[in-house]
């Protein structure tokens, strides 16, 4: 069954049965006190802010029976996926491998590289560990959405100019229609999330389409 949503710049329709919501990165490491975000020295209640948004799209897309995608930014414990150019961005008190207040920052399998608890993935939702900002680099995303004969994908999550846009951006190259759900994404810079949302749809949608979840939810 088709659904079009009100979308900027224009309806964005899709078919539950072709539709896959992704969620990017909504791990405590990002989220919570004492993470890496708050590490890098960023406010992380902008963050915290949306997971109640995330948390009522993704009772949606479960309920309409999407398929589920989470991912998570993470390392292998020795850094063998890590590029040096990575490893050496960040703050001298909080580089990808350091210990923190949760574990080894953005390492596979640390307290801190968990998805949060109230987002936890069900069985049968795709957990994706990704080694860079976008989540097709380097994973079996790709193959894993076309075995499902996935089409169109809603995108939400953290961060909105990094993760998510690089995501987006990605799966746009690829031939997939993609929806980011505004108020469902945050940046630790406002400003960038907001500049973000206008590239994505500026130009007749270049990027794809965004829309508030109120939209989605009343869409028909
Ligand atoms: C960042 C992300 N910002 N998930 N990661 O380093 O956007």
């Amino acid at each position: 069954m088709t659904t079009i949503v009100r979308a900027k710049p224009a309806p964005f329709t899709f078919d539950a049965r072709h539709t896959a919501l992704v969620i990017i990165d909504m791990q405590r490491d990002f989220i919570e006190p004492g993470g890496f975000g708050e590490a890098l020295g960023n406010d992380v209640s902008l963050l915290s802010g949306i997971v109640p948004t995330v948390a009522r799209l993704l009772a949606h897309a479960r309920s309409a029976g999407w398929q589920v995608v989470h991912t998570r930014e993470s390392h292998a414990p020795d850094l063998s996926d890590c590029p040096p150019a990575k490893l050496l961005r960040g703050t001298p008190n909080a580089r990808i491998g350091d210990e923190g207040p949760m574990g080894r920052i953005l390492i596979r399998g640390e307290p801190g590289n968990a998805i949060i608890d109230s987002l936890r993935p069900l069985d049968g939702e795709l957990v994706i560990d990704k080694p860079g900002k976008g989540a097709f680099y380097a994973t079996r995303l790709g193959e894993e959405l076309a075995m499902r004969d996935i089409t169109h994908l809603v995108f939400a999550g953290v961060t909105t100019e990094v993760c998510v846009q690089t995501s987006m951006r990605e799966a746009n190259d690829r031939g997939y229609e993609c929806l980011l759900i505004e108020d469902a994404t945050a940046s630790y810079i406002p400003a960038f999330r907001e500049a973000t949302i206008a590239m994505i749809h500026s130009q007749g949608g270049i990027i794809g389409w965004t829309a508030p979840l109120d939209a989605l939810l009343e869409a028909h």
